[in-house]
């Protein structure tokens, strides 16, 4: 059985997922608002692969015979000071989420609870992955000094990012 510890831990992160989704939701309109298509796309799709974080752990949790708890998500930012600006906040943002991720496993393994660890492991891995992508964006767009010709290129470039899977995302966990 679950710790009520690890529980509320795992229902917090929950939260911070759907937060996550939120907030490149609101980068994804503040860049539709910028005419910048290609990378409000890469945000709306981030979005949604927040949302699929979110259900892996909801899916877990009910497989563990945990209590999901659902709280109330913050209100994101709504503007910027650019489009650089815009990617700069997601990589702190995923920077921090790392850190979250890092702490539950640290809990996971002062509970004792393997499975959690194991499934939480999946997460770690997917940082290192969501930190990299939003950091190649951001060094790219201060390689080309994040002016109009290099907004025009990377949101060209980020108009083509796939839809999440489910099967990569939410499965297996
Ligand atoms: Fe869920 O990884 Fe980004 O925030």
């Amino acid at each position: 059985m679950m710790s009520s510890k690890m529980t509320d831990a795992l229902n917090q992160q929950i939260n911070e997922e759907y937060y996550s989704s939120y907030i490149y939701l609101a980068m994804a309109a503040y860049l539709e608002d910028q005419d910048l298509e290609g990378m409000a796309h890469w945000m709306r799709m981030q979005a949604q692969e927040e949302y699929l974080h979110g259900m892996k752990i909801f899916d877990y949790m009910i497989e563990r015979g945990a209590r999901v708890e659902l709280k109330a998500v913050a209100n994101p930012p709504k503007e910027w000071d650019s489009p650089l600006a815009s990617f700069e906040a997601a990589l702190e943002h995923e920077r921090f989420m790392t850190d979250n991720i890092n702490k539950l496993a640290d809990l996971a393994i002062e509970e004792r609870d393997h499975a959690t660890n194991n499934v939480l492991q999946w997460y770690v891995t997917e940082q290192v992955e969501e930190e990299a992508n939003v950091d190649g964006i951001v060094k790219k767009l201060q390689m080309m000094g994040g002016g109009g010709q290099a907004l025009f290129m990377m949101d060209r470039e980020l108009a083509s990012r796939p839809a999440p899977s489910i099967v990569s995302e939410a499965g297996g966990a």
